[in-house]
């Protein structure tokens, strides 16, 4: 198949998943070409049969706000039109899902057929999605995709009740390559970290209000009270500066590494013997995810579709959102109860591979297959 995908180029979630996604189905085959406005950050090597399409916007003087989405949609009536593509993959409703329903009825008009699935990521439902300034469009685009999928069952009754939808929404959970992220610890880095034996407990988000990273530095300084630990914050966004002010009123500082953002997170969490998500929303969390893959246990928050992910008692725990007393209790009792450790390292590495990409790619080529059927069908 020749599949466009749209998505973000920054950290962050939506984007990682759609650029796993095309090099895996490239890596199978398929045609990817990637649309952006640059290029995702973990596109950053040669691999055959993917491409990618820079948008560019007018910097016009008259626009206080360049239009990206109309930049967008002219790009992809161009790449579709001349790359000969069979169908679009959105990630992240806003705004690529209302451009790809634009480019198709301009594309139409020049007698050229093309589907596009619609991936729901998080926020754009349950935070941005929501709002009155975007809820029309939104809700407008998802109905005319050719196929809509959520990364969680929570996510997708999320939508339900939030937009009038005549669409059937399929779930297909976010995925990782286990082989990938199978633990691989450095004693070089670990002793860095930790050179006197401390355990080491990691996050990772891009530090936005959403993921409540407040509530990570004071459970930290809650566990640090009782074992002798680390903490290692890997990624950048608007509450850093904040929370490095935290730490230092804490008296927490000479424990905390700021790390910033990090384009592989395997290393680290490879020494890690505990990830911490402590979001208010989360609609699957693949940074927990990530952790699991990489045999780390994780205590989050029991939010959205972290119970998807997370299993309570199984790998890791979940307490509820700013309960900061129960998810340093949580933490205590795993870091200095080593069988039980061990025990939820195991059962994180087996839950992660009920997310490996071998399991997921299909159910996404299930759906394009279906599209394009059903498309051609109609001529
Ligand atoms: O978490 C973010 O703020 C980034 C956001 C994104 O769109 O990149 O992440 C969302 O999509 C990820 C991939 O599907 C999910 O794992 C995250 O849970 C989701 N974030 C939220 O729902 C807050």
């Amino acid at each position: 198949m020749k599949i466009g995908i749209v998505c973000y180029p920054t950290f962050g979630g939506s984007g990682v998943v759609a650029t796993e996604l095309g090099k895996q189905l490239a890596k199978k085959g398929h045609e990817v070409h990637f649309i952006s406005y640059d290029q995702p950050f973990r596109l950053d090597s040669f691999t055959q049969n993917i491409f990618f399409h820079e948008v560019r916007v007018s910097n016009y003087p008259l626009f206080e706000f360049a239009p990206y989405e109309s930049a967008l949609t002219s790009k992809l009536v161009d790449v579709v039109q001349f790359e000969k593509l069979d169908l679009l993959h959105v990630h992240y409703a806003i705004p690529h899902a209302s451009a790809a329903h634009f480019a198709k009825q301009i594309l139409f008009e020049k007698g050229i057929r093309i589907p596009f699935v619609t991936t729901l990521h998080g926020t754009d439902i349950t935070l941005v999605g929501k709002d009155p300034s975007f809820k029309p469009v939104v809700s407008f685009s998802i109905n005319k995709s050719d196929a809509v999928t959520a990364v969680s069952e929570s996510l997708k009754q999320d939508t339900l009740s939030t937009f009038d939808l005549q669409k059937q929404i399929d779930v297909i959970p976010n995925f990782i390559c286990c082989y990938t992220y199978a633990p691989k610890p450095d004693k070089d880095i670990r002793l860095r970290y930790a050179p006197n034996g401390e355990k080491i407990i990691t996050h990772i988000s891009n530090f936005r209000k959403v993921k409540r990273v407040e509530d990570v530095i004071k459970t930290f300084s809650f566990i640090s009270k009782k074992v002798p630990s680390k903490l290692i914050l890997v990624g950048d966004g608007p509450e850093r500066h904040k929370m490095e002010q935290m730490c230092r009123e804490l008296g927490t500082c000479s424990d905390t590494v700021f790390l910033g953002k990090l384009r592989s997170v395997t290393e680290i969490l490879s020494i890690s013997d505990l990830f911490l998500l402590t979001s208010l929303t989360e609609s699957f969390g693949l940074s927990a995810l990530e952790a699991m893959a990489s045999g780390v246990p994780v205590i989050s928050t029991n939010t959205g579709g972290l119970p998807e992910v997370n299993i309570h008692g199984e790998t890791g725990y979940m307490s509820n959102v700013g309960d900061v007393e129960d998810l340093s209790k949580n933490s205590i009792s795993l870091l200095t109860n080593s069988e039980l450790h061990t025990q939820m390292v195991k059962n994180a590495l087996a839950r992660a591979d009920k997310f490996d990409v071998d399991n997921i790619l299909p159910l996404y080529e299930n759906v394009y297959k279906q599209v394009i059927e059903k498309s051609t069908s109609l001529v």
